[in-house]
């Protein structure tokens, strides 16, 4: 709607434009920088040696030993559209003599808003100006962590081209694990700890919260929370898309949605070959009387690309095209998806995960800036078109349909969307294991 741009608070609307033309000579020139886009990276082979320190400087390098024993180290960068980058992320538990790589580049590709009244629809990375609305951050606001200055590539705002806007700190997350051992007095129980890794950004009159958490456990979290305010031009739906603030029922808040994308370039082990594969359960009657339903879990092993729809009792694994645990497991991750309130207006939100052939250009899931050449498509959808997985890039949408309310105001609460990656056979045993419990693993003693 052309009116919510042009009262758009301060010079947002301005420096938009302005960026805008910035980014598109830019483009046009072909301009690359230290900076870029994560999918630009030189391929990893599989020959790439998986215990290589991260290829970054001391400024750009994230390590974080936590106090349960388990490293996490990785590479950061700032890309002008897509704001945080992490590369190179890997993981290191207790007992593992070497960082076991996981993602060679992580960050988001793009949040879709789309208004219920079908009269706004922003693409927030690739035309709102997400990254360049870096935030600094107050040390209060990363405690017990470090502040990172960021520079923020063509910064639109000169006096905003450095912030001290990358948070890096550890927090606890109650308990890893609980068992009580043989002896009435003996309980194995540890507390866990996370590293967490987050950038806020201003996006209009919403501030986003982009929120990695990397766990001792090797978990990987990834959220956004939006937070800031609505914005005060969407109180005009009267026309029953809305949800009445403020006294009485004269104030309309326009309900939306925020569509999340992140992408996702694994390279477990250091290789960026690795197989996707699909789970599903399926849940039959007992055949007869007394005995119980019978659950049968099938693999669909997934070799060409994919659109693909979370279910009830689904699941996906990215597996280590290299790399096997002690007990001689193929190392894996798997994709659980977050709740999510999936769009259908768009062909781009109508699925969950997309899994697509590695293309260079391919770098936002919606309105791509990518350099692809002529007619090819601009979203994600577009991409799944048949081609055999040799380097599978993942793509995870998770949707949060916000229908304002009353406590929205003022500030708005933070409202969380994401997703997780859980380890599965990375290392064949808890990585947390206690020593006393070491010799446990495939038969654990008295059953315990
Ligand atoms: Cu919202």
């Amino acid at each position: 709607m052309p009116k919510f741009v042009m009262l758009k608070k301060d010079t947002r609307a301005r420096t938009r434009a302005a960026g805008t033309a910035l980014a598109l000579a830019a483009l046009a020139a072909g301009a690359t920088t230290g900076a870029g886009p994560a999918a630009a990276r030189p391929a990893q082979g599989p020959a790439a040696a998986p215990t290589a320190a991260a290829e970054c400087s001391e400024a750009h390098r994230i390590e974080q030993k936590l106090s349960t024993g388990t490293t996490w180290r990785m590479c950061w960068r700032y890309h002008k559209d897509a704001g945080l980058v992490l590369a190179d992320v890997s993981y290191q538990p207790p007992g593992e003599t070497s960082p076991i790589k996981v993602l060679s580049a992580a960050r988001l590709s793009q949040i879709h808003v789309p208004y219920d009244d079908g009269q706004n629809e922003y693409q927030d990375l690739t035309q709102a100006g997400f990254a360049q609305g870096l935030m600094e951050l107050k040390p209060a606001e990363c405690p017990g962590g470090t502040l990172k200055t960021v520079k923020v590539p063509n910064a639109w705002d000169p006096s905003r081209a450095q912030v001290k806007g990358l948070c890096t700190t550890t927090r606890s997350r109650g308990h890893a694990y609980r068992m009580q051992g043989d002896a009435a007095n003996k309980v194995f129980q540890k507390q866990g700890k996370d590293l967490l890794v987050y950038t806020v950004n201003q996006t209009g009159w919403y501030e986003y919260i982009t929120e990695w958490r990397f766990q001792d456990d090797g978990t990987i979290s990834m959220n956004v929370g939006a937070t800031g305010s609505l914005s005060p031009f969407d109180y005009d739906a009267g026309d029953g898309h809305g949800w009445p603030l403020g006294e009485g029922a004269k104030d309309y808040a326009t309900s939306h949605s925020h569509n999340v994308f992140w992408k996702l370039n694994f390279a477990l082990d250091g290789s960026s070959k690795g197989r996707v594969e699909q789970y599903d359960s399926k849940v039959t009657p007992p055949a007869r009387g007394g005995e119980g339903p019978r659950n049968t879990t099938t693999r669909t092993k997934v070799t060409n690309e994919l659109a693909g729809d979370a279910k009830n009792m689904r699941w996906w694994r990215v597996v280590s095209a290299t790399g096997k645990n002690k007990d001689g497991h193929k190392r894996s991750y798997e994709i659980v998806p977050g709740p999510s309130a999936k769009y259908p207006g768009r062909a781009y939100t109508r699925h969950d995960v997309y899994f697509t052939e590695y293309d260079k250009c391919e770098q936002f899931a919606s309105d791509n800036l990518g350099a692809c050449p002529a007619g090819h498509g601009r979203s994600v959808d577009k991409w799944v078109d048949g081609q055999q997985l040799k380097r599978p890039v993942v793509w995870v949408n998770v949707g949060f349909h916000h229908v304002a309310r009353d406590e929205d105001q003022q500030p708005m609460p933070v409202h969380w969307q994401g997703f997780t990656l859980t380890p599965r056979d990375v290392t064949a045993m808890n990585p947390l294991t206690p020593a006393e419990l070491a010799d446990q693993n495939g038969a654990p003693e008295n059953g315990s």
